[in-house]
């Protein structure tokens, strides 16, 4: 259960470890600290994703970690959580001004077999001029890859801003680096393409692992180089 903490939030966690008993209810929390009462009872987790500090902690958890961090696992729920929240709250705003807005979550929204979703949270960022593509087929902004992207498109006509040309990626830059490729604990990712379909099963395997948290289809591994937390050029 994640945002445990807060009113609704405590008191459902509560009734819910009530119900279930203890260790079935893992709850999280991301901004307020949780209360003894709620830290006691069960697995709770609590990690706020909107700290650069804890950020850089959970990208350090997963290099250090032999298979995948717990950190990256439960800082993929929160930040999936917040991105709808923020996407929600942008949408009402924009609402009340009179202007459409779509958004669509920050994952799950993909076909299975193809592993292809209709809606390209990378493309949308890359258009607005947030970042580049580096070799491990993710985009590298300012704040490097390790983050995620939610994305909203709106019905109004914008000045547009000039997007300015910047390359973020040591291998594109002058072929110095290839780290994402040798971190791939799996020969998903090569120097020619990322196999999308053994990359997915490596996820689904970490998702295994932690099944005492909600789906968690993570890896990251290649999210870990000198693109992670900045631009590596
Ligand atoms: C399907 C999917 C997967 C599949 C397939 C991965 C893939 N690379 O296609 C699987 C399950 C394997 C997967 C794995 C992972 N994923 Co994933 N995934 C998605 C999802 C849901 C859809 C991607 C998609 O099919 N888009 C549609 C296709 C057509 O476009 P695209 O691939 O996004 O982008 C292409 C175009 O932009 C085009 N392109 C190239 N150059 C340019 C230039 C311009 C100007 C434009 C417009 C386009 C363009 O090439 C891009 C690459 O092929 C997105 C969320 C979303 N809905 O966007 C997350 C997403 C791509 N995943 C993400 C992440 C972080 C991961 C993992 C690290 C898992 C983890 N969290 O631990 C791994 C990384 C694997 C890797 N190296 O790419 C992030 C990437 C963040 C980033 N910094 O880029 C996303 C955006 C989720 C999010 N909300 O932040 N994922
Ligand atoms: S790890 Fe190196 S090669 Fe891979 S995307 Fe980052 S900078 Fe590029
Ligand atoms: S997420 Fe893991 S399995 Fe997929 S390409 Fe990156 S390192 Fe390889």
């Amino acid at each position: 259960m994640t945002g445990a903490v807060g009113q609704i939030g405590s008191e459902l966690t509560m009734e819910l470890c009530h119900r279930y008993s203890n260790e079935n209810v893992v709850s999280t929390g991301h901004k307020t600290k949780p209360s003894e009462k709620l830290r006691e009872p069960g697995p709770f987790e609590f990690i706020d994703v909107t700290r650069k500090e804890t950020v850089e902690e959970v990208v350090e958890a997963n290099r250090q970690a032999s298979y995948v961090a717990r950190e990256w696992a439960v800082a993929y729920l929160e930040t999936n959580r917040l991105i709808a929240r923020i996407c929600q709250r942008l949408t009402d705003v924009l609402a009340d001004l009179g202007v459409r807005a779509a958004s669509e979550p920050a994952t799950h929204n993909f076909d299975p077999v193809s592993l292809v979703s209709r809606w390209s949270h990378k493309s949308v960022a890359a258009v607005a001029g947030l970042g580049s593509f580096g070799l491990h087929h993710m985009l590298i902004t300012d704040a490097g890859c390790a983050g995620r992207f939610g994305s909203l498109v709106i019905d109004a006509e914008l000045e547009p801003t000039p997007v300015v040309e910047k390359q973020r990626c040591l291998y594109y830059h002058d072929g110095s680096c290839r780290q994402c490729v040798e971190l791939c604990p799996v020969g998903a990712l090569t120097e020619e393409e990322l196999d999308k379909g053994l990359c997915y099963r490596r996820c689904l395997e970490v998702d295994a692992y932690f099944a005492d948290l909600g789906l968690t289809d993570v890896c990251g591994k290649c999210a870990l180089g000198p693109c992670a937390l900045g631009s590596a050029v």
